[in-house]
């Protein structure tokens, strides 16, 4: 008899598991390497090669797997994938690698008791557990008092299962996702303005652009291979660039805005008035196609140039260039990523740079576009169908004909769907100190490492009654944390569909065995289902493509519908498929934008025009803390938290191992600091060691440290936009003392 049929909590469990044991339950215990993992797909020839798309960053480049017995030993780029033509960065060369590595998670590990050491159990006990504890906590505290956290890195297929799972069967009612650090932000300005989350861009837009502006983004690192379609560009194109810091994207710009931190939305609004001051409005588009652009121009209209240099620190002669370059001209296409999202009023910011593209007309055509980069590979599944913030397909949970359609597909009572909107990451996580969760099960994201001020997170996180951490590796900063560590399958070991920041859905396959006892994360989820009880409610979600078709429906008739999408086959022969692809589409063009009707998805057809005063920084620079710190992606071969790139000895090598410090020279002169000296950082809330590297690509009074290393968000501030609640990370206030105490 083992430890645990002795713990009480199981006793009970496993009289249920004994009377609902079912084939299935069987068939997926029963797999050494879980359920068809023993195995891999029958339909890939044993020596020959197979396609996919990359599990980093959301370009999704097409990857060539070549087999060899079935498995996969080496890759290189699709030629033919219209995303990539042929190229891809260190990471997607170094993908497989990753997977090998000896810290991969191999087995369910327990800790039995908050002070002793994870040890491994079985997966019987791992989901006995698993469902005991979180019931436990459920009866004593309340249905909602156990909540999940998604991820933007998992199949739309997994993430719809576990936010189907948790919310319509385990009845959670908050669940949140990392795309909250990442892309909330963007998701409201859209839905906002458009009336939908849409991107309206396809990657030719990068090349048919006459102008680019990319706005707190650094594609050179962050995105390589859309960097490599700017390089295409045979038009000559001027590259904006608005960051407070030069980076690799800034050295090829044509014009470098290094603004103020967080003073875009104010860059912007001058530049509307100095737009409208001279006439250069696309009047009919203006007309037809949008509203609420009368009270924006007289909102501009405090906006002069004077207070625009000011507030930015750009020259004036600057913004009237840059306002004179848009309207000169002919197909302005603006790029928003991290630099806008991440801030105390991103969705603000991001609506003024629509703003811009709705009131020149540059919406719908080549080349143009108020374009939101994602990050994440599948931030864009995750967007529509993670079953957080949106119900399934972009619904809503609060509108009861929403509930009615997506209970009527899923052949689920209605009364399973939350009439309410779940509490964000942020809430999440402050409902802990609240002892409103006791309860939490963190999926493919690493909390102990990216969220924002470190030391409060983890005492957050330390006094839950039960984590659950599910990761392809079991020693994260969050795994360390944990009651229970489930091991999952990664990327090149299961089946399941992304879908890219062009909203082009992209197939992933199976080319490995997962390592030990780790299971897809496909499968934990039916697992859970099964031992939960509600198994029965998810029987037609019995497989990857099975889901997909499940999710086809849910699309039907929104804007991101893509139910004439065939089958997984059928988007491969399509070099992957954007949508919308409505039923009845057979051969979609492979590259579409949104909007060239001018029609937009309000009611009324139109966009709209939203924009409010600018607010200042929330933690300003004083005496004690005079830097302002910047974060961000250090490089094109660290991937996050690093759990994967760091696996590769070749990506290894491309970065700087220590963590490393921007700093200005008269900055670095004053403090005697040494360039490659060790300094302390801090902030109010933590500090951190760091190398100085110093540059005058950081001006004076401002810092950057990337994000890869785990000291940075002991330094940030917990301060979220107000609208979309995402994490402000780049701008708090530190200060840097030589010698490393
Ligand atoms: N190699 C690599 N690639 C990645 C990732 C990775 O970890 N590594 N992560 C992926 C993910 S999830 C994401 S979200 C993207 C992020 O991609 P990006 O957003 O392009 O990357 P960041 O470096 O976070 O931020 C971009 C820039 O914002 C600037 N910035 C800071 N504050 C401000 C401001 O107030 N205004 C303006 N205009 N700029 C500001 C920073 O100086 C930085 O250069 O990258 C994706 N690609
Ligand atoms: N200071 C600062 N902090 C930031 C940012 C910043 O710019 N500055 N950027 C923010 C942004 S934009 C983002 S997106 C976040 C990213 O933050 P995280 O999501 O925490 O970063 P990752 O390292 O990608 O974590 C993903 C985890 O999932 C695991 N994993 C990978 N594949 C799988 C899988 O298939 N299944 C399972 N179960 N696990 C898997 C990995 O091992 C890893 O532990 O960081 C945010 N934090
Ligand atoms: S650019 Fe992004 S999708 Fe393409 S290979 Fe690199 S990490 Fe993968
Ligand atoms: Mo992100």
């Amino acid at each position: 008899m083992s430890w645990y049929q002795d713990n009480p909590i199981m006793q009970p469990l496993q009289t249920l598991l004994h009377q609902r044991e079912g084939s299935l339950t069987r068939a997926l215990l029963q797999q050494p390497a879980g359920f068809g993992l023993g195995q891999l797909p029958q339909s890939q020839l044993p020596d020959a090669t197979t396609d996919m798309v990359c599990g980093f960053c959301s370009t999704g480049c097409g990857l060539k797997v070549h087999l060899k017995e079935g498995e996969a030993i080496g890759l290189s780029p699709t030629t033919s994938y219209p995303v990539n033509l042929g190229m891809a960065c260190p990471k997607g060369w170094e993908a497989l690698r990753v997977l090998d590595a000896p810290d991969r998670a191999t087995t369910p590990l327990y800790r039995a008791d908050k002070n002793g050491r994870l040890e491994p159990v079985d997966w019987d006990a791992a989901l006995r557990l698993f469902t005991g504890r979180f019931r436990q906590i459920q009866e004593k505290h309340g249905p909602h008092s156990v909540a999940f956290i998604s991820t933007g890195q998992m199949p739309t297929e997994e993430m719809a299962l576990l936010g189907a799972v948790a919310k319509f069967g385990m009845g959670l009612r908050h669940g949140d996702g990392n795309t909250r650090q990442c892309m909330a932000t963007a998701v409201v300005a859209y839905k906002e303005a458009f009336g939908f989350d849409a991107p309206p861009y396809t990657y030719a837009d990068f090349e048919e652009s006459d102008a680019m502006v990319f706005v707190g983004s650094n594609p050179c690192i962050a995105h390589p291979i859309m960097w490599e379609r700017v390089m295409r560009n045979r038009r000559s194109p001027e590259i904006i660039v608005v960051d407070p810091r030069g980076n690799e994207t800034t050295m090829y710009a044509t014009q470098h805005l290094a603004i103020q931190p967080k003073t875009d939305q104010t860059l912007f609004y001058g530049v509307a008035r100095l737009l409208i001051e001279q006439g250069r409005i696309d009047e009919k588009f203006v007309e037809l196609s949008t509203t609420g652009f009368e009270e924006f121009a007289r909102f501009v209209n405090d906006y002069s140039l004077a207070r625009t240099a000011s507030e930015t620190g750009l020259e004036p002669n600057q913004i009237e260039r840059f306002a004179c370059t848009i309207h000169e001209k002919e197909r302005v296409s603006f790029w928003w990523t991290m630099g806008v999202n991440q801030s105390h009023q991103g969705v603000r910011t991001a609506q003024s740079i629509i703003n811009l593209a709705l009131m020149t007309g540059n919406i719908g055509k080549p080349g143009t576009g108020a374009n939101s980069i994602t990050g994440q590979c599948n931030a864009m599944g995750s967007r529509l169908f993670s079953n957080t913030t949106n119900l399934l397909g972009g619904h809503d949970f609060k509108n009861a004909d929403h509930r009615a359609k997506i209970a009527g597909i899923l052949s689920m009572d209605e009364s399973v769907i939350p009439t309410e909107n779940s509490w964000s990451y942020h809430e999440i996580m402050e409902g802990i100190l609240k002892e409103k969760i006791k309860g939490l099960w963190i999926i493919c994201t690493n909390t102990a490492h990216s969220w924002i001020n470190q030391n409060l997170a983890r005492e957050m996180l330390s006094r839950l009654d039960f984590l659950v951490v599910q990761d392809m590796y079991h020693n994260t900063e969050t795994a360390q944390m944990a009651d229970l560590v489930l091991p999952a399958a990664g990327w090149g070991e299961k089946e399941g569909t992304f879908i890219n920041s062009e909203r082009r859905i992209g197939r992933i396959k199976k080319v490995r065995r997962a390592p030990g006892k780790a299971l897809a994360d496909f499968h934990i989820f039916q697992l859970v289902a099964e031992y939960w009880g509600c198994g029965e409610q998810f029987r037609r979600w019995s497989s990857p493509e099975a889901v997909f078709e499940v999710l086809k429906e849910c699309s039907r008739g929104m804007p991101c519908d893509f139910t004439g999408v065939q089958n997984y086959r059928w988007i491969e022969e399509q070099g992957g498929v954007q949508w919308p692809c409505p039923e009845g589409m057979t051969a979609p063009v492979q590259e579409r934008r949104l909007f060239e009707d001018g029609c937009f998805y309000h009611a009324d057809g139109r966009a709209k025009f939203l924009f409010e005063a600018s607010r200042p920084l929330t933690e300003l620079p004083n005496e004690a803390y005079p830097f302002i710190l910047l974060t961000g992606r250090g490089s094109a071969s660290q991937w996050h938290t690093q759990t994967r790139t760091a696996k590769s000895p070749v990506l290894r090598k491309l970065y700087p191992e220590r963590p490393f410090i921007e700093i200005n020279p008269a900055d670095a002169r004053a403090l005697k600091i040494a360039h490659n000296a060790w300094v302390t950082v801090e902030s109010r809330r933590g500090r951190m060691r760091a190398m100085a590297l110093v540059t005058p690509a950081v001006r004076q009074g401002q810092v950057f440290i990337a994000m890869h290393y785990e000291g940075t968000n002991q330094l940030t501030d917990a301060v979220f936009d107000p609208y979309s609640k995402q994490p402000s990370y780049k701008a708090c206030a530190v200060n840097v003392k030589g010698g490393a105490e």
